[in-house]
Formats: structure tokens, C-alpha cells, sequence
């Protein structure tokens, strides 16, 4: 339970029509009082209704006309009585409310200090509490879609369900060990197997999604790469339909790489362009080609680009795990025999023309493809944090481990039991019922002041 009040911006710092300022803690109420200049609606603010005030400071000098919603505890965003200050879209005015109220007593709320309070005050988990996070990050409907759904309660649910299935298996193997011989419960072994396999698979389907997750949120990482002069720059502003990259007819022209953010059917991709890899002398030339090494490790997709004056002869071993697609580019200087012959003996490559435009709708096309994205990646329940996935992996190493005692002869219940129980303590991590206050920190502060 807090004993203070906070009070925080809830709207960005700038010039806007309206303003939100936010408090919450018992001393929310008492505090807005102090700054209403009318006695009349003094201490008569009612829950859940807009009220037209005039705000003043402590001298009694007006701030702003403001309306104030009091929200009661516990039905409040924090469920401690909140009370948010709709005013004048300006800095200055928000300023001075914010000092007034820390004059009668609140003080400035840490970055995601609201939504820390809710969820101790057990209105939301705390998968609930990063879904917000991930909700105002949002940078496509998606992502949006996916981080609302979280926000509601469908991973918590399905995670609690997860927990109370293996807290079933964990009773019976418990039980078994505090009982005497000639009780011992029949097919125990082939109960808590059925339970755990099935709790595997999910967590199988959990882990797996989060790739997916992750892309939606953060954007998928989609590099450029060949040999210099093949067009990877003019494939970078026809894809993005921007200008970024300098272009030109002299190889080694990119040497720092380009970073430019588009929307792919939703999905948010980061298009990288790089410098040309060659064995190079020049020193700045292979600090790019360093750089391009770097970026082809984290890639989640590698777009390969070769153009017809160029045999295969990059020495280069690209990552084996990261999807490639392999391009010739500048097609539109073939003859059309040239073109049918190349489409034939490089029938794994896809011709397009950076400059004139063609086949860049197959390109993209296979893009989705190999990234897997589809419009209907937000139906998905998964996990879309990296915090949720370490533990999730820390559950399914206990629960396969389970699965291996269970399966060997011996019945070792006691070490079942263990496993099982750090298990529960991983999913019970994520939902926030055992997590260290530290981690906790770490997680909201993560969040901008005001929620
Ligand atoms: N004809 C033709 N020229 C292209 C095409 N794509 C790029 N170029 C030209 O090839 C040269 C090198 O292009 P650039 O994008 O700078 O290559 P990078 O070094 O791989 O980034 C420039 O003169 C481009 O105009 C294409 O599809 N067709
Ligand atoms: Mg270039």
C-alpha cells in the first residue's frame, strides 16, 4: 500500500489542444481541492464525472480552466483514488499544475510508476502491465491488435491455466511421497505424464511464436548484401520508395549502412543497406564491410543481390540459419534471349530491375513469405517479450526434464518434484507472482512518466 501521491503528465510534453495531468494516492482528492478556486465544487467532486473547474495556485493566482475526473478507489486505473486534470494543451500550464500539487503534497511519479501501482494493487499481472508498455510502442495496427489482446487477459489465461495444470501434476507426485506404501495411487506416472506432455506442446507453441511477436513489435531486420555496384542501394529507395541511399556508378560508394523503417502488410520491417562486400585496402571502406558482417548476424532475412556481369564468387559464408533470398538485379540491360537463358540456368534467383521497377511486387511478396508474415500474425496468442520467453524456455527445460524422470524406470519423485516446482516458479515469474523487486524495477521503468 502507498502513502503517497503522485501526480505525472499522462500526454506528451508539448503544444497540444488538451493536456492530461494525472494523481494518484490517497492524497489525490484533498490535493485537487486545494487547487479548485470555486468552494462550491470543492469536495464534491463525484466519481466518473466530468467537472469545469477554474485551477489556481497556492497564491491564489489562477492556472488554467481545467475538467477533472475523480476516479474512487479501488475502480481506478491504479485502484487507489485517481484523479486526472484535463487541461489546456500547453507546457507551461501543465508545469504549473504539476508544481502547484506538489506544493499540497504529491510528489513527481517515476516513468511507469502508475502502472506499477496497478499492478500491485492486483488490477493487472504482470503481462498485463508490458502489454501496456508494448500497447503505446505500438507501430502497426497489428502490433497494436496483438498487445490489446494481451492487455485483456488472453496469454495471463492462458499461462494461469498452463500454472494450474502443473500444480495438479505437482500435487499428485507431492501426495505420493507423503503417503504410505500400500496407498500409493495407481498409473501415477502415466497421469503426470499426460499432463506435463500436454503443457510441453503448448509451451512448444508459445516459444515458437514469439519470433512473430517479437517482428511485430520491434520490426524484422531485412539486409541488403552483395558485392558492390549491383544495385543494393537502388534496391533500398525502391523498396522504401524514399531517396536514402546515395547511388552510383562507382563500387564502394555505400560505406555506412542504411537504416530505413516500412510497413510491410502491417508488419513493421527495418530495411538495411549495406556496403558492398569485397576484399578492400582502404580502411573506411572496411569498417563498412565490418558493419555489413555485424548486421548479416542479427538479420532476419538476407536479401542477396547479384547483377549479369557477376559469376557467384562471393567469399563470404552468409549465416546458415537466416532465410536468403537471392536476387539478379539489373535485368532490364538483357535482351530478351539473354533473360530467357538466365532464367533457366539461375532459376533460384529471382530477376528484378531496381531501376525500372520490375518484379519488385514478387520481391516483396517473398519477403512476407520467408519472414512468414500474414495478415492474420495478430491472431496468434504468444509471448512478446524477451523476459517472458527466458523463463518460458526455463519452464519447458524443467517440464522436458520431467518428462525424461517420468519416462525412465526409476520413479524419482522426488526429483520430479523439483523440477516441477521451478516449473511453476518460471511461469509464475512471468505473471509476476514470484518476480524479485529488482526485475520488477527494470520492467517499469522502462515506461514513459504518466503511465
Ligand atoms: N540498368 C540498371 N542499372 C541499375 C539498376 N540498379 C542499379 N543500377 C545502377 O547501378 C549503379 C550502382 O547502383 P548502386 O545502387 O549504387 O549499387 P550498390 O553499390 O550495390 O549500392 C548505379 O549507377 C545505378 O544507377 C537496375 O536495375 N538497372
Ligand atoms: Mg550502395
Amino acid at each position: 500500500m502507498n502513502y503517497d501521491t503522485i501526480v505525472a503528465p499522462a500526454t506528451p510534453y508539448g503544444i497540444g489542444g488538451i493536456a492530461v495531468v494525472r494523481l494518484s494516492g490517497p492524497q489525490s482528492l484533498l490535493i485537487v481541492n486545494k487547487l479548485i478556486n470555486n468552494n462550491d465544487l470543492r469536495l464534491k467532486l463525484k466519481p466518473r464525472h466530468a467537472t469545469l473547474v477554474n485551477l489556481q495556485d497556492e497564491n491564489s493566482v489562477a492556472i488554467d480552466e481545467s475538467i477533472v475526473t475523480f476516479f474512487e478507489t479501488p475502480n481506478s486505473y491504479t485502484g487507489e483514488d485517481l484523479i486526472e486534470i484535463s487541461c489546456h494543451g500547453s507546457p507551461v500550464v501543465v508545469d504549473k499544475i504539476i508544481s502547484t500539487c506538489c506544493h499540497f503534497g504529491a510528489r513527481i511519479a517515476d516513468p511507469g510508476e502508475f502502472t506499477k501501482r496497478a499492478f500491485i494493487n492486483g488490477k493487472m499481472d504482470l503481462v498485463q502491465a508490458e502489454a501496456v508498455a508494448s500497447l503505446i510502442h505500438s507501430q502497426s495496427v497489428e502490433s497494436s491488435q496483438l498487445n490489446l489482446r494481451l492487455l485483456h487477459g488472453e496469454l495471463s489465461t492462458k499461462l494461469n491455466n498452463l500454472r494450474q495444470k502443473l500444480i495438479d501434476a505437482v500435487s499428485m507426485v507431492e501426495f505420493e511421497l507423503d503417503i504410505s506404501e500400500d496407498e500409493l495411487q495407481p498409473d501415477l506416472n502415466s497421469h503426470v505424464l499426460a499432463i506435463v506432455a500436454e503443457q510441453s506442446q503448448q509451451i512448444h507453441e508459445l516459444l515458437s511464436s514469439y519470433k512473430q511477436a517479437r517482428m511485430l513489435n520491434h520490426g524484422a531486420l531485412v539486409v541488403i548484401a552483395g558485392p558492390p555496384n549491383v544495385g543494393k542501394s537502388t534496391l533500398l529507395n525502391t523498396l522504401s520508395e524514399t531517396d536514402r541511399a546515395i547511388t552510383s556508378n562507382l563500387p564502394g560508394t555505400t560505406r555506412d549502412t542504411i537504416d530505413v523503417p516500412l510497413l510491410l502488410d502491417g508488419v513493421p520491417i527495418n530495411l538495411v543497406d549495406t556496403a558492398g562486400i569485397r576484399q578492400t585496402v582502404e580502411e573506411l571502406e572496411q569498417k563498412g564491410v565490418n558493419r555489413t558482417f555485424n548486421y548479416l548476424k542479427k538479420a532476419d532475412l538476407i536479401i542477396l543481390v547479384h547483377d549479369p556481369g557477376e559469376v557467384e564468387t562471393l567469399y563470404y559464408n552468409y549465416p546458415k540459419n537466416v532465410p536468403i533470398i537471392k536476387i539478379m538485379n539489373k535485368v532490364d540491360l538483357l535482351t530478351k534471349t539473354e533473360l530467357d537463358s538466365i532464367q533457366t540456368s539461375h532459376s533460384k534467383q529471382l530477376l528484378i530491375s531496381a531501376k525500372t521497377g520490375f518484379n519488385i511486387k514478387l520481391l516483396k511478396q517473398q519477403i512476407k513469405t520467408s519472414l512468414r508474415i500474414s495478415s492474420s500474425l495478430s491472431d496468434n496468442i504468444t509471448i512478446t517479450t524477451s523476459r517472458q520467453q527466458r523463463a518460458l524456455k526455463q519452464c519447458f527445460n524443467n517440464i522436458n526434464t520431467t518428462i525424461e524422470l517420468l519416462n525412465s524406470q526409476r520413479s524419482a519423485y522426488e526429483l520430479i518434484s523439483i523440477e516441477l516446482r521451478e516449473a511453476l516458479d518460471a511461469i509464475g515469474a512471468i505473471l509476476g507472482k514470484t518476480t524479485p523487486d529488482d526485475i520488477l524495477n527494470n520492467i517499469f521503468n522502462q515506461f514513459c512518466v504518466g503511465k
